[in-house]
């Protein structure tokens, strides 16, 4: 996008103090493959990564296929209202920012996060932040929001996007990751770097002429700023969990504590999805949330986070229910969003964005 872009700042400590709330907020944090179950391929692996069921070697090059991209998909189903956003634990005042915006607008939530993952990316424990860093950097996870009102989307960049990654980052991305170490020794692949860079490419430009059609005139770029000091001490995430250490999603999951907490304090209910972050995060059935945390089936979520703040928000207009309905904040990898359990977060996404809204028993503001 040669042409020159607007930005617009908004301080965190604003948007807690907007009125309006969420109640439900679906988190997916993407870290490219089935990681708990052995390292299988998901529909977000990306071309040419080594998976053990499709392994990069002579016979095969990785995966052959596409890294599916699912969030511009979900800012067309026509919702009356919805905050949708990607995220990276490397930059941490947009991921808060987001998080606190996403629980401040009545409607749908999703927040996506590109998570690594050192065990299944094959990556040193001492280059997690560099490797999500560069991510963001090089062009292959562009950071972005789409607020959609009345069924019509309005794109944001949260950076400045230019649509061809950056060859040298990419390759010093590829370089630190075992998953493409097919790719480098015994020489470098160029033509497959080609195919990757191109891939990250086409999406780039997708984003951007999604925001040249559906932009906001008066900004193109959103950008969060919160002071340290105005950060608290979260009390959602204890440390002690089992996730592997370097493991990236466990930064993501204190950014994400942090933001619940700044909005919603203790008053949060968390649903997870089977993964790393449900398996590892209950050794000896422990959970490390000290708020009440739910495990179900690998694929439902969604559906259980809207049925229990759906409820809530019921008992509470018919005057059963006494105290301040929660925050749900349900959890899944990509495997159950990407793969199974998509259905069920689209149902959940637009449930919560439309009907959710329009329903009288609804409105507890
Ligand atoms: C219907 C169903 N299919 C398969 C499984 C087995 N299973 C549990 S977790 C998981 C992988 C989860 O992958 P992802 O959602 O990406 O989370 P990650 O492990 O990477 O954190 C699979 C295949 C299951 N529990 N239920
Ligand atoms: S705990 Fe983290 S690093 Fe370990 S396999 Fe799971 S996602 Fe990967
Ligand atoms: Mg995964």
């Amino acid at each position: 996008m040669s042409e020159k872009m607007k930005a617009r700042v908004i301080k965190v400590q604003d948007l807690l103090k907007r009125p309006t709330k969420n109640y439900m907020l679906y988190y997916n944090y993407d870290n490219e493959a089935f990681m708990n179950t052995g390292i299988q391929e998901s529909g977000s692996t990306p071309p040419f990564a080594s998976t053990t069921t499709g392994p990069g070697g002579k016979a095969i090059p990785g995966k052959i296929g596409v890294k599916q991209d699912i969030i511009n998909g979900f800012a067309f189903l026509g919702m009356k209202s919805s905050f949708l956003a990607t995220v990276s634990a490397a930059y941490p005042q947009d991921f808060i920012g987001k998080v606190v915006e996403a629980l401040k607008t009545p409607g749908s939530a999703f927040i996506q996060a590109l998570t690594s993952c050192d065990r299944g990316w094959r990556h040193a424990l001492n280059v997690t932040h560099k490797v999500d860093k560069l991510a963001v950097d090089a062009g292959i996870w562009p950071l972005f929001s789409i607020k959609v009102r009345d069924g019509r989307p309005t794109y944001y960049l949260s950076r400045k996007l230019k649509a061809e990654p950056d060859r040298e980052k990419l390759v010093e991305y590829i370089n630190l990751l075992g998953k493409y170490r097919h790719l480098v020794r015994p020489t470098l692949n160029e033509d497959a770097i080609d195919q990757i860079w191109e891939s990250y490419r086409q999406r780039n430009e997708n984003i951007l002429n999604l925001v040249r059609a559906f932009g906001d005139p008066d900004a193109q770029i959103e950008m969060y700023t919160i002071k340290p000091q105005e950060i608290p001490n979260q009390d959602l995430f204890a440390p002690g969990y089992g996730l592997c250490s370097g493991c990236g999603l466990a930064v993501s999951l204190n950014h994400l504590a942090l933001a619940a907490y700044m909005v919603a304090g203790k008053n949060v209910i968390i649903t997870n999805n089977t993964s790393c972050s449900e398996v590892s995060l209950s050794k000896d059935d422990v959970p490390s949330w000290k708020v009440p945390w739910m495990h179900h089936l690998f694929e439902t979520s969604a559906t259980i986070g809207d049925a229990i703040a759906t409820t809530q928000r019921i008992l509470k207009t018919k005057g059963h229910f006494k105290g301040t309905p929660s925050v749900v904040i349900a959890i899944g990898g990509d495997g159950s969003t990407y793969d199974i359990g998509y259905q069920f977060l689209k149902a959940a996404l637009v449930r919560t964005g439309s009907f959710g809204i329009m329903n009288p028993l609804l409105k507890v503001d």
